[in-house]
């Protein structure tokens, strides 16, 4: 067995967080870790059906997501989670959660103009028209990491050389 942990990605929607936490959790299982993948598709519908979008959801949405992450890395498990979470002191409030090499917070760094320009779901466009309030980036803060493990430039880099960045930090 192996010790758990979790990585935390965080960063703006279209990002691109989703698609480095799947391929991350590919490569890990290639290796034989066991991984728990948690992201929104199978958490907002579920768990936290009952939230929103404003800034106590986002917390409350992060906390149940940061609780179920310590289970399961306490069962030995690599829990990889993909979440905007926005605020800093709601990522600091789960990084107490665990012990210190276990928590690493990755900054998927996409600038905001390149997740505008992709808008895979057309949310910047209806959130510029404001038929979406509290959109990250439009008219909801996001506070980059300051203290965070690893800064993924998504612009520079390939997803292979951006998945091998964090292998060799947690592995
Ligand atoms: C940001 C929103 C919003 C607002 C709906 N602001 O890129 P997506 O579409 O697939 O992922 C985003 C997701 C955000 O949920 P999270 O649980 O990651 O947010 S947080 O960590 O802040 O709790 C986006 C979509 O939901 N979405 N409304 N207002 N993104």
């Amino acid at each position: 067995g192996h010790a758990g942990k979790c990585i935390w990605f965080t960063g703006l929607s279209g990002s691109g967080k989703s698609t480095l936490a799947n391929a991350l959790e590919i490569e890990l299982n290639r290796r034989g870790y066991h991984t728990m993948l948690l992201d929104g598709d199978n958490v907002r519908h579920g768990l936290c059906k009952d939230l929103g979008m404003g800034e106590e959801d986002r917390g409350e949405n992060i906390r149940r997501v940061g609780e179920v992450a310590r289970l399961f890395a306490e069962a030995g498990i690599i829990v990889i989670t993909a979440f905007i979470s926005p605020f800093r002191k709601d990522r600091d409030a789960v990084r107490a959660l665990f012990d210190q090499d276990a928590f690493i917070e990755v900054h998927v760094d996409t600038p905001l103009d390149v997740c505008e320009q992709r808008d895979p779901k057309g949310l910047y466009q209806k959130a510029r028209e404001g038929k979406i309030k509290d959109f990250t980036g439009i008219d909801s803060p996001y506070e980059p990491p300051v203290h965070g493990e690893i800064v993924l430039k998504t612009m520079s880099d390939n997803e292979q050389a951006l998945i091998s960045k964090v292998v060799k930090h947690v592995l």
